[in-house]
């Protein structure tokens, strides 16, 4: 959406501005005004943080102008966007915010001029690590991208005060360490210390009307706790629009108990203090897997609840009648995390603006949609009854009522009871449970899956009898990324590259990559090509020997698998495939094998045991493989600790081939395989996800797929020959052998026995089902390799071709068949 100074109401002009120009000059002269003014100190003086603090709050000034102008045009009547998020997994904003801004010169030269080094500033900002892989990640690049495309938005999430844990290793077993990125200040937040909102908890509920039906209940709460805001702006690109990152931070109604203080109990009277801002302290570090914890409960009503309140003061003050909420407001659900906005939203449009049930559930159910991210049964949240009951007494009253309503036109019509079980929001099954999923589905105007595939498989599955009902309410929304973050501003080489070939207009337009087809046979530019990504695996190189003291190559292959550590997502193919390549070497170690480096970094949940023996295991093949001369020069092995956005953009541009090889039909859509092929990585992946959308674009040619397809696997599954371990192959059986033979862990030889007996006994995810194409699709990776023209040919025409991946093109399209906003 394209606006102009004229139609802005509240004019940036009367606002003190800061010293004019992007001269180098006045910014240097900037940045010595904040180390001085703000940050208290002065140039000799200076801490490389205090330079980092200073230049974010310089280059911040230039931002504000463009955010009140935006929050102005955000504010005149158009429709604007409300992305609820449990996650927002942002990483460091100096050089986002630089690049956008299109300064990243400008403050290089003059911090130069002050004997700074940029890039050792940037490397200070702690990541904003508010999430936890994919769903929080995507969070932060739609932000970005409704940023760019000028779409009035705001970000709605928890301001942790932790969030994802850093991981440590010690002797190769992940260590939790915790993470504190706020404690020395976040140059990039205001704290709106008037916008405060209360967050109710628990108690009783009372009947004041005589009336039947839903309405004229009172909620007496037993807890209030108070949402405090504080605002991050989000540069869109060229700066063009700034939108706002609205987190809310937990703080006590009171702050302390003065009854109990004053009779001398000090420690009782701030334990109230503690429980409510325990909400926002720590960001819960499961990766699809269900918190089922009270704690987490909290958070989700407290976030969902204050936002709502928000989005209502907004509206109330700007337009009156709540009835045209849905004209000027769409709010979008990521995930179920914020479902309660449904049994919320209703409550606050008729307890508290009292209006009628009909009148409230259309305006909310015109306002609401829905995002799916998983299908796997084990991380579909769902709430005990008495839980709910006890923490939020009114909203399961509104939820049965909800319930009921969806269900009654069913019994009515003596529908089947098994259909009726089946869409009920209440799961009876074992004990009573709140399906969220049920409930945000029954409240969303739209649902959406992330990939073709992963949309199909929701329409048959989780939501088949749903989507029954409400044919037309699942759409399909593919996944994309920010390429501002993901290659111009972590990949410059590759971005300078493209600039010189196809010009600046390839910054501003996705689609133009596609004009480097003609390249792609072109030997000097394959030479170029070659080059750009040799810088970037030196760069690599030298990280690893850092971080992990081993040696690595950067002629060598580097063979990526970067993700957060799940068994669905099968690293353990990966490992047992290392294994018997280590295996092969050694037994033929003349054989001309190409020079490979398997490069491992994820996170596992530390509740999660068996993806923490799966590091382990990582590691202790690292360890014998890297110290055994045979295979020096052929095969290496590194798990870099602490995956996060950070890291991520540093080894992106560095991998050659990129690991995406989750059992089909469990990845919901991926968002790393696209990163990966933006940047020249060849995928070897399965039919999974948005990988059947990647070779759609790049071409069967230019991508490895290998396995069975979703569909395969279900009759795989049915047959039962998952658990069949005579259809192991002689490899497989070999590698798990050697797994289990001590080799790699002589200082305890069972220690991988649990791993292999559950392949044996229940291998759920395919491992060895799939063992053998995986194999000798690697060795089909292997051939090409060695032909580097036609590698090289096949990672230009991935980069040139997948422009379709970029979160703009997702963001429009939410826009047009979702939000219906204009773009
Ligand atoms: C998550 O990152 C994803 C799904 C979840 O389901 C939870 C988390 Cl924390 C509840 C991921 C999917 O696994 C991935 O396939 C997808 O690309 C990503 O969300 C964004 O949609």
């Amino acid at each position: 959406m394209q606006h102009d100074e004229a139609e802005i109401t509240f004019a940036a002009s009367e606002t003190a501005q800061p010293a004019e120009g992007n001269g180098a000059e006045v910014f240097q002269q900037a940045i010595l005004a904040k180390l001085t003014y703000n940050v208290g100190t002065n140039p000799a003086h200076a801490t490389d943080h205090d330079w980092f603090t200073a230049t974010a709050l310089a280059v911040r000034d230039r931002v504000m102008d463009r955010w009140m102008v935006s929050k102005g045009f955000n504010q005149a009547g158009h429709k604007h966007i409300c992305y609820f998020s449990l996650e927002f997994l942002i990483g460091q904003l100096l050089s986002d915010t630089l690049n956008n801004l299109r300064l990243t010169d400008c403050v290089r030269e003059a911090l130069a001029g002050l004997g700074v080094d940029l890039d050792r500033i940037r490397a200070i900002e702690p990541d904003a690590a508010l999430g936890n892989g994919g769903l929080g990640r995507l969070a932060a690049c739609f932000m970005e991208s409704m940023a760019s495309l000028e779409l009035p938005a705001y970000g709605y999430g928890i301001r942790y005060e932790h969030g994802l844990f850093r991981q440590g290793l010690r002797d190769g077993w992940q260590q939790e360490l915790p993470e504190d990125w706020l404690v020395r200040g976040n140059p990039w937040e205001f704290e709106r210390s008037d916008l405060v909102y209360q967050v109710p908890f628990g108690g009783s509920i009372e009947k004041m009307s005589t009336s039947g039906g839903p309405t004229g209940f009172v909620w007496r709460p037993a807890e209030t706790v108070q949402a405090a805001a504080f605002d991050t702006p989000v540069v869109g690109w060229r700066g063009r629009h700034v939108n706002t990152l609205r987190l809310w931070s937990a703080r006590a109604a009171e702050p302390l108990r003065l009854d109990a203080f004053n009779s001398g109990d000090h420690v009782g009277a701030l334990a109230d203090r503690t429980k409510a801002e325990a909400i926002s302290r720590v960001l819960y570090p499961g990766d699809e897997t269900e918190a089922g914890r009270e704690l987490r409960l909290r958070q989700e009503f407290f976030f969902t609840s204050a936002s709502l309140q928000d989005l209502l003061a907004r509206h109330t003050r700007l337009h009156g009648d709540l009835n045209t909420l849905p004209d000027h407001a769409a709010i979008q659900m990521n995930d179920t995390h914020p479902a309660l906005a449904v049994a919320e939203l209703m409550r606050l449009l008729i307890d508290e603006h009292a209006l009628a049930w009909d009148e409230a559930w259309s305006i909310t159910t015109r306002t609401l949609n829905y995002t799916n991210h998983t299908l796997m049964p084990e991380a579909l949240e769902r709430w005990p009854v008495s839980l709910m009951e006890r923490l939020l007494p009114r909203h399961l009253q509104i939820i049965y009522h909800i319930n009921w309503l969806h269900l009654e036109p069913l019994i009515r019509r003596s529908a089947d009871v098994e259909l009726i079980k089946a869409v009920s929001v209440i799961d009876e099954s074992q004990g009573r449970y709140v399906r969220m999923g049920h409930l945000a589905f029954i409240g969303a105007h739209k649902v959406n899956g992330v990939s073709a595939l992963h949309t199909g498989l929701m329409r048959q599955t989780v939501f088949r009898d749903l989507n029954a009902l409400y044919p037309d309410r699942i759409v399909n929304k593919t996944n994309g990324i920010t390429f501002r973050r993901w290659l111009h501003q972590a990949n410059p080489q590759l971005t300078h590259l493209l600039t010189r070939e196809l010009g600046e207009a390839v910054l501003d337009d996705p689609g133009a990559l596609i004009k480097l087809e003609r390249l792609a046979d072109d030997s000097a530019f394959q030479d170029c090509f070659r080059n750009q990504r040799h810088a970037s695996k030196v760069n690599l190189a030298k990280i690893v020997a850092e971080r992990t003291g081993v040696q690595i190559d950067p002629g060598a292959l580097f063979d990526v698998h970067i993700k957060r550590i799940h068994e669905y997502k099968r690293q353990i193919l990966n490992i047992l495939e290392v294994i018997a390549l280590y295996d092969a070497i050694r037994s033929e170690p003349e054989r001309n094998w190409v020079p490979r480096v398997k490069i491992f970094a994820g996170k596992a949940a530390a509740s999660y045991h068996r993806a923490k023996l799966i590091i382990k295991l990582a590691n202790d093949v690292a360890r014998i493989i890297n110290s055994d001369p045979a295979a020096s020069g052929r095969l290496k092995v590194v798990f870099l600790p602490n995956y996060n956005v950070s890291l991520a953009e540093v080894i992106i541009p560095a991998a050659d081939l990129s690991e995406q090889i989750s059992t089909a039909g469990m990845e919901a859509s991926g968002t790393g395989n696209m990163k990966l092929a933006l940047n020249g990585a060849l995928t070897i992946g399965t039919l999974d996800g948005a990988n059947i959308e990647i070779r759609e674009c790049v071409g069967a040619d230019n991508i490895f797929i290998f396995g069975m397809t979703a569909e395969e696997v279900e009759t795989y599954r049915k047959a039962q020959m998952h658990r069949d371990r005579s259809r192991w192959s002689p490899r497989f059986e070999r590698a798990i052998n050697l797994m289990t033979s001590g080799i790699f862990s002589p200082d305890d030889p069972h220690r991988f026995d649990t791993l292999a007996h559950a392949l044996s006994s229940d291998d759920a995810f395919m491992v060895a089902a799939d063992f053998d194409s995986y194999w000798a699709t690697q060795r089909r990776v292997d051939e090409l390799w060695q032909q580097p023209s036609a590698w090289s040919r096949a990672s230009v025409l991935n980069t040139s071709r997948v422009g379709w991946f970029s979160s703009d093109r997702t963001i429009r399209e939410y826009a047009d068949e979702i939000w219906k906003v204009p773009v």
